[in-house]
Order: C-alpha cells, then sequence, then structure tokens
C-alpha cells in the first residue's frame, strides 16, 4: 500500500479544478482507500464458519470484544493485513428456537445495515433447513435479502461420504440438487456457493462470488484481505473495475452538488473519464 504514490497522480487529474473542490474529492477518495469492511457469518454451530473464515482471509484474527457464547452478542473479530483492518462479525441465532425472534429481528436490525455482506453457511448434509428458512424470512426479511451470500459448507459430507481426497461424481451431482434446493428454498439474490475447506474446494468461486455480491466500495478493501490463492485475477478486475466506478460516481455527486459553480461543474464533466481511468491505474498502490 502506498497512498502517496497513488493520490499523485489523481492530483493532477484534478488540477484543472479549484483547490477546494480537488481536495475534497482527493479526501474522500482517500476515505474509500482506507474503508473498513465489515462482513458477518451465520450458520448453526459447527457449520463451519471459523474454518472458513480462516481458509479465506490472510489476516490475524484477533477477538475484539470477549462475550461468552452464551450471551446472544455478536461476537466481533478485526482482522489487519498491511495496516489495513476488516471485521468479521459471528452472528449467532441460527438454529435455536423460534421464541426468541423478536430479539433477533432487533439485533439483527442494528447489525446489518452496518455490514457489508453476511456469508450465511448451511453444512452440506444438513438436512434441517427449515430453522434456517425460518431465521431468513421472520428475521432477516425483504430489506436485507441482497446482503446475504448463502454458502454450502463441508461439501465432502455430501452423500456418498467417502473421506477421500477429492469429491466424487455422485458427490457433486448431490450438491448441484442441494445448490437447487436451496435456490428454490431461500430465493437468495446471489448464488449459492459450495465449498469444503478440508479438500480446499470450490474457495476460490466463492471468494469471486463473495467480491461481486458486495458493495462497489467494499470489494477492493475485502480483496485485500483474501489469502494469497484466493486473490485471483477475477477478483482483481472486480476490485478495480468497483474502484473506478465509485471513484465515478463520487464525482457526479460532487458535480451535482448546489454550491458547485457552472464552470467548475463542466469541469469535472469534462476530466470524468480521465480520473476514473487515473483511478484505475493507480488502483494497485492502494490496494
Ligand atoms: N470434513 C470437513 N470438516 C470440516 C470442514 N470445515 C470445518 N470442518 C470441521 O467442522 C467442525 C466445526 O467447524 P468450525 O469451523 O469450528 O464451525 P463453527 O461454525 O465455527 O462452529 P461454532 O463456532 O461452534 O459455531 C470442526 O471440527 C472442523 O474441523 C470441511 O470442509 N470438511
Ligand atoms: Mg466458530
Amino acid at each position: 500500500m502506498n497512498n502517496s504514490k497513488g493520490l499523485q497522480p489523481l492530483q493532477n487529474s484534478l488540477s484543472g479544478l479549484p483547490q477546494w473542490v480537488s481536495e475534497r474529492i482527493l479526501h474522500q477518495v482517500s476515505q474509500l482507500t482506507s474503508y473498513e469492511p465489515m462482513i458477518g457469518i451465520m450458520g448453526k454451530t459447527g457449520a463451519g464458519k471459523s474454518s472458513l473464515c480462516n481458509a479465506l482471509f490472510a489476516g490475524e484474527v484477533s477477538p475484539v470484544s470477549d462475550v461468552a457464547a452464551c450471551t446472544r452478542e455478536p461476537l466481533r473479530f478485526r482482522f489487519q493485513v498491511g495496516g489495513r483492518f476488516m471485521t468479521l462479525v459471528d452472528l449467532p441465532g441460527v438454529g435455536e428456537s423460534g421464541a426468541r425472534d423478536t430479539e433477533y429481528a432487533a439485533l439483527y436490525r442494528e447489525q446489518l445495515p452496518r455490514l457489508d455482506l453476511v456469508l450465511w453457511l448451511i453444512k452440506a448434509d444438513d438436512r434441517a433447513l427449515s430453522v434456517d428458512e425460518h431465521f431468513y424470512h421472520k428475521v432477516i426479511g425483504e430489506a436485507y435479502r441482497h446482503k446475504v451470500l448463502f454458502v454450502i459448507s463441508q461439501s465432502d459430507k455430501a452423500e456418498p461420504t467417502s473421506r477421500g481426497e477429492r469429491l466424487s461424481t455422485e458427490q457433486k451431482q448431490n450438491m448441484s440438487r442441494k445448490i437447487c434446493l436451496l435456490h428454490e428454498l431461500f430465493q437468495p439474490v446471489h448464488p449459492v456457493c459450495a465449498v469444503s475447506v478440508r479438500l480446499q474446494w470450490g474457495l476460490r468461486v466463492m471468494a469471486e462470488r463473495m467480491i461481486r455480491s458486495l458493495p462497489r466500495e467494499a470489494s477492493s478493501p475485502v480483496a485485500v484481505q483474501l489469502s494469497a490463492p484466493l486473490r485471483t485475477d477475477a477478483v482483481n478486475k472486480k476490485a478495480r473495475d468497483d474502484f473506478g466506478e465509485t471513484v465515478g460516481t463520487l464525482l457526479d455527486t460532487v458535480s451535482s452538488m448546489p454550491l458547485i459553480p457552472p464552470p467548475v461543474r463542466t469541469i469535472i464533466q469534462t476530466v470524468r473519464d480521465t480520473v476514473v481511468s487515473v483511478a484505475r491505474t493507480v488502483w494497485s498502490f492502494f490496494f
């Protein structure tokens, strides 16, 4: 990460603007580059949440608050990679009795607006999906469905199990059926993923889907946290594209501010595409 090296070319591309406008834009770009993403993780106990997070992310995980599991508070973990932070929130509730729905709904209403994405793990051999379905409809509700990415975990436990080192054709067929079933049950916004941490299977596709499912401003900061083998060309491309588009949107927002004099507005509109292309070029200095 080298912020000043990245910001200098951007500053040059904004030099035709009054200083206060270009400073405002640069300030917002530097906020984008230091955005601290927050990802929630849900699923019944033993679904493989901790294992998946360790497989996905490179950072040293440190618990932020030390709350006992029996209290129904979310557990937060803050990660750090090269001076950049990300927070994982281990969200409770799936698989517990429906009696606490109202309580969880309140907790989730508080957490969900701040989360960029929620990974919802369902174990490959878990057939008690009505519990997840109930929770999805009663607690998550319509408003936050776009923030949920379903992940079928422990795919090596799909029938017929073998403890082999690869998934068999039959297991893959059963996984496809399970994926279809989840699409029917949940009608998810994002495609359902399937992984096996034990076999290191499906993780790349999952990581790419996660990057695609994130809000634009969060994809690069999450990509930074991925373990090296998961940071594929597709991940980097999506993250770079998102960053360019976010900078473009930022310029559009500044240009439509009422206090911007019309001639300055014209300059912003003229330099917009150049600034976006510079942002895409300097992306690798930031991420
Ligand atoms: N066979 C197999 N076992 C797995 C896989 N992923 C996790 N496990 C095992 O499943 C068990 C539960 O995994 P965790 O990652 O601790 O699950 P969790 O969802 O964090 O569990 P809680 O924190 O108790 O809610 C552990 O024994 C893991 O080793 C996998 O892909 N395949
Ligand atoms: Mg765990």
